[in-house]
């Protein structure tokens, strides 16, 4: 799992009114998430993690010294009505479940900047089922339930090699409009719905995640899940029946 700076990359609408949207650096190695204002950016230069706007970080533990904070990042529309947009931030080595968790905090929260602990996000998506590395990957496919919140995909999955069963691969949708109403924690089994991958030993079903607006006209939007998982070897076929 190791990854340097750069290991997740997100844009976040603009959280501090001055029109331009934030940019936000996951960087599993020193495990944070590193928001850069648009108008840092705009200024050029070169910017390392810590002439970040705001840090989300956690205080070093030796007992889990890899929580792999900002393995991943998506930013979701506003969610609490401020009209702010949410940033959500995958922790896959950390969790109190020890199963991977995701951070998810509200846009005001990251206006004032400096360096706030992961555990102060308002609402922490932790995993209680059998799998492991609990948000991976995680996007907000948009508003899929059409409730006109942005909704938010978890995608967990295991790539050790052993017994592994359907819980090992899934992706959970969690509905944005409660997400963030009583700001607890949720647990991922409490998800909307779950969607479980055929289990495969370094299947990998959700490493990615992408939303694609609404393809098919329905009014919802619509969303791919990637399994990248090795194909199978295939027989040649006939010689009297191959393709061009
Ligand atoms: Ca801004
Ligand atoms: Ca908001
Ligand atoms: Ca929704
Ligand atoms: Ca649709």
């Amino acid at each position: 799992m190791q990854s340097l700076f750069g290991a997740s990359l997100s844009a976040l609408p603009d959280i501090d009114g001055d029109g331009l949207d934030e940019l936000v650096v996951g960087a599993t190695d020193i495990s944070g998430a590193y928001i850069f204002k648009g108008s840092q950016l705009r200024a050029g230069g070169s910017y390392s993690h810590e002439r970040a706007f705001t840090k989300i970080e956690l205080p070093f533990d030796p007992e889990n010294p890899n929580p792999h904070i900002g393995f991943s990042t998506t930013s979701l529309g506003d969610l609490d009505g401020d009209g702010r947009g949410e940033l959500a931030v995958g922790a896959p080595g950390w969790a109190p479940s020890e199963r991977g968790s995701v951070a998810l905090f509200r846009g005001s929260d990251l206006a004032d900047g400096g360096v706030m602990a992961v555990t102060s996000a308002d609402v922490m998506v932790l995993g209680d089922v059998p799998t492991a590395d609990v948000g991976r990957s995680i996007t907000s496919p948009g508003d899929l339930d059409g409730d006109g919140f942005d909704d938010l995909l978890v995608g967990s999955y295991r790539l050790a090699a052993g017994e592994i069963t359907s819980e090992d691969d899934q992706v959970a949708f969690f509905s944005g409009r409660g997400l963030l109403a009583e700001s607890v924690d949720v647990w991922l089994s409490s998800a909307d719905s779950i969607i479980r991958g055929a289990p495969q030993v370094g299947g990998a079903f959700g490493k990615s995640l992408a939303g694609l607006g609404d393809v098919d006209g329905d009014g919802r939007d619509d969303f791919a899940i990637a399994a990248p998982r090795p194909a199978p070897p295939r027989p040649a076929p006939p010689e009297d029946q191959q393709h061009g």
